[in-house]
């Protein structure tokens, strides 16, 4: 986290986003489930908007830029930006043995080794030393297979109910069994699917993966969540 000078006027916080990122996916999950509005600009990464790398030269999404109370404070990491929005409120006990060592332990095994695993199953081109079928073997044998595991004897993650690792993994594990849909539905891992359906089904990813155009500097605020059927219809 830095401060930084921002073009937003600081009525809501700003999360540069992009709809298909599986890190902008997590954050977004928390932001909804604290109740926290935001003002979501949807970012191009191709042709990212001055206005974010201005804030976060490193430009990555999601970036979080909330200007409430006078100085301005960036969060440039997703996990930052799920537990500051987390700890405003955190209706569903997502952060309820967030820091215990299984919990952390899954989510530094995503972003690291099965991030890994995944970039090369999903371009299988830029890692030809390796057939399809070995990628999908080492991210089986990395991650998926032992969460099958886990997720054989406890509904979550987390245990009896959701926490932060279940909702930090699953943008991850969809995205894996986006890259072959029918191939995923096929293998031995009924707990992990049945785990991934709860969430891909869920009401909440309904709401965090609706379409945004793409922002640009000047335009009305797009809210996140909008605000509808209070009679605060906001999401111009
Ligand atoms: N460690 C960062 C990673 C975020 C990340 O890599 N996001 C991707 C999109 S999914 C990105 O912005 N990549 C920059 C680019 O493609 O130019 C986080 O947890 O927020």
């Amino acid at each position: 986290m830095h401060v930084a000078r921002s073009d937003s006027l600081g009525i809501h916080p700003v999360l540069y986003s992009f709809r298909r990122c599986p890190y902008a996916i997590r954050a977004r999950m928390a932001v909804l489930a604290a109740g926290v509005v935001v003002e979501l600009r949807e970012v191009v990464l191709r042709n990212k908007p001055q206005a974010l790398l201005d804030v976060s030269p490193k430009a990555t999404v999601p970036v979080l830029v909330n200007t409430l109370g006078g100085a301005v404070q960036v969060i440039e990491q997703s996990l930052d930006v799920m537990r500051w929005a987390l700890t405003q409120q955190d209706p569903q006990g997502w952060l309820n043995g967030a820091d215990a060592a299984p919990q952390q332990a899954w989510i530094v095994l995503n972003d690291g080794a099965f991030k890994g695993a995944l970039d090369a199953y999903k371009y299988p081109e830029r890692h030809p030393e390796r057939s399809v079928v070995e990628h999908r073997a080492e991210g089986e044998r990395l991650m998926l297979v032992p969460m099958n595991h886990t997720l054989a004897s406890q509904p979550f993650l987390a245990g009896e109910r959701p926490g932060l690792s279940d909702v930090a993994l699953f943008p991850f594990v969809r995205q894996w069994a986006g890259v072959d849909p029918v191939g995923f539905a096929g293998r031995p891992l009924p707990h992990l699917q049945r785990w991934l359906n709860h969430w891909l089904t869920s009401a909440a990813f309904e709401q965090v993966m609706a379409r945004w155009p793409a922002w640009e500097p000047g335009q009305a605020p797009a809210l996140f969540p909008a605000l509808k059927g209070l009679g605060l219809e906001c999401d111009v």
